[in-house]
């Protein structure tokens, strides 16, 4: 990493140069993994003349970047190629479904198939000529009608789609059917609508295994598995867990969305537009999800860049049903080295240990912590009910009885600098309730930063389990997992000075009680091969 490009990342997926945003129509085809990409190829900012990058990998670590495969050209797509999802059709046939911004301005969707399916890399794609398919409906604006999924086969044979939308105050997943996958006809209710939400951008639909982590193909409708919908709105991606009901056409959910605090959310820092899809190699689904900048527009135009793709993350339902658990693809493992391990270690109360022996600007740490005499935990005040609140009251600075507990990464030796991710634990009417934090308050000398202090509980039992913590840290991104992926955590951070080998990892115990680290691993990660144009042989 060049000294004057301290925040580019090792292994996170960003082009060269330039502005991306969402993921668009990830698949596994052929021994091949693709991702396509919103990108701006005019500079660091979004445009008007968004258009489809695309990469191609064999491991989802290493990435060489291809052609454009979707740039604005006809009227039903001019004014930028927007977000969308590949469905792969029977005989293993790939179709991609599309936001146009037309010659209007208005948001209509869009059919493009590979031209020679014989070339796994499917670099080149044909427009349908009768595009649009979908144009908005009655009571629809021109734009909010956007981000079709992929699309599904119901127990008839006919395929279904969603589209994003927001009408009559509603956020909706707006319903469309077709026999031959051109000819879409809207089914006269909405598959799922809330008013507690905004406009839907990127909704994901897609079917979780009961008993099992593995993933199904989103046209997989039984009983073993359940449906979860999720919707991107006020800048985070919320889900509900349910059923499908094929013969009303509707989603049902456990609970509807709240709009408060306390609805689900994919991760509770920054992560947002995300889109699954089934890998078939793997038999998991995998998630990927856009991590915006947390610097100015100044800052941006100055780097040259703007933007990350998240680790890929298999995503699957938890034992009690009741949420998501997500984690790392076990692919990103290759990349870690210069293993350190440290086992039964009690952390006092004030105390901080420097995990050293790694590269702390970019890392892999794994870590558990054990609580004896959890009775003592500080009883939690029944008004508190926003996490990120608390946290953001409460940051790594305020002692507590079990907690603030954790990590402090791309830190100065002086601690000037420093990111926060911890937890604290409280006893409560429900039992136990721990509570899992990242601090962003210190982790910069500069200014103009957003550093927002982020919060989510872990559902875990502490009287039954341990506290774990996973954190990714790649420069200026940090992707954390609590209670083994029940809660994640992203953030980007710009520190001024723990840069490169400056930057230093701790474990901290800021609360009265002392804690056990009972078993710590932590990893140098090595770079990844990242949209360099190298071509097949140099990631094979
Ligand atoms: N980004 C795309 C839209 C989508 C939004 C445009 C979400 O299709 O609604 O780049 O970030």
């Amino acid at each position: 990493v060049p000294a004057e490009q301290p925040y580019r990342t090792a292994y996170h997926f960003q082009p060269p140069q330039n502005w991306l945003n969402d993921p668009n129509g990830p698949m596994y085809y052929e021994g091949i993994y693709h991702l396509f990409y919103q990108y701006n190829p005019h500079g660091a900012l979004f445009g008007d003349s968004m258009l489809w990058a695309h990469s191609a990998s064999y491991d989802l670590v290493n990435w060489f970047s291809l052609d454009h495969a979707l740039i604005p050209s006809e009227p039903f797509d001019i004014n930028s190629c927007w977000s969308g999802s590949v469905t792969i059709l029977p005989g293993n046939k790939p179709v991609i479904l599309y936001t146009g911004i037309d010659a209007n301005n208005n948001q209509v969707q869009n059919l493009a198939t590979p031209k020679n399916l014989s070339d796994p890399l499917l670099i080149e794609w044909i427009k349908y000529s009768g595009n649009p398919l979908m144009t908005p409906p009655d009571g629809v604006e021109g734009d909010n009608f956007r981000d079709p999924t992929t699309a599904w086969q119901g127990p008839d044979k006919t395929w279904r789609v969603v589209v994003g939308s927001w009408s009559n105050n509603q956020g909706m997943a707006i319903l469309y059917q077709s026999d031959d996958f051109v000819h879409w006809t809207k089914y006269q209710d909405p598959l799922y609508s809330s008013i507690k939400t905004g406009m839907w951008e990127c909704p994901d639909f897609f079917p979780v295994s009961i008993n099992s982590t593995n993933g199904v193909d989103a046209s997989v409708k039984n009983p073993s598995v359940r449906h979860v919908m999720k919707a991107s709105f006020n800048s985070h991606d919320y889900y509900i867990v349910g059923t499908y009901v094929t013969e009303l056409e509707k989603f049902l959910p456990d609970t509807d969305f709240t709009g408060t605090s306390l609805d689900l959310r994919y991760d509770y820092g920054k992560f947002y537009a995300s889109k699954t899809f089934f890998d078939s190699k793997k038999n998991r689904r995998i998630m990927w999800g856009w991590v915006n900048e947390s610097d100015s527009t100044e800052d941006d135009i100055e780097k040259g860049w703007s933007g990350l793709q998240s680790v890929p993350r298999q995503i699957w339902l938890d034992k009690t049903g009741k949420q998501l658990v997500q984690w790392p693809v076990e692919e990103i493992n290759s990349l870690r080295d210069n293993q350190v391990s440290i086992y039964g270690k009690q952390l006092e109360s004030g105390s901080i240990f420097e995990v050293s022996g790694i590269t702390a600007s970019r890392a892999d740490i794994e870590i558990m912590f054990e609580l004896p005499e959890l009775e003592e935990a500080e009883f939690m005040n029944s008004s508190w009910v926003d996490p990120q609140l608390i946290c953001d009251r409460e940051d790594a600075s305020v002692t507590g009885t079990f907690g603030p507990f954790g990590l402090l990464a791309l830190a100065t030796k002086d601690l000037t600098e420093q990111t926060a991710i911890f937890f604290r634990v409280f006893t409560g009417q429900k039992g136990y309730r721990v509570l899992m934090c990242s601090d962003q308050k210190r982790s910069s000398l500069r200014n103009e930063l957003d550093k927002t202090t982020y919060g989510a509980f872990v559902e875990i039992d502490p009287s039954q389990e341990m506290i774990s913590l996973r954190s990714l840290i790649d420069h200026s991104i940090i992707e954390s997992f609590g209670g083994n992926g029940k809660t994640c955590i992203t953030t980007r951070v710009y520190p001024k000075l723990a840069v490169n080998n400056e930057a230093h990892l701790y474990a901290f115990n800021n609360g009265t009680l002392s804690v056990t680290i009972s078993r710590l691993n932590a990893w140098s990660m090595n770079k990844a091969r990242i949209n360099c144009r190298g071509g097949l042989e140099n990631t094979a």
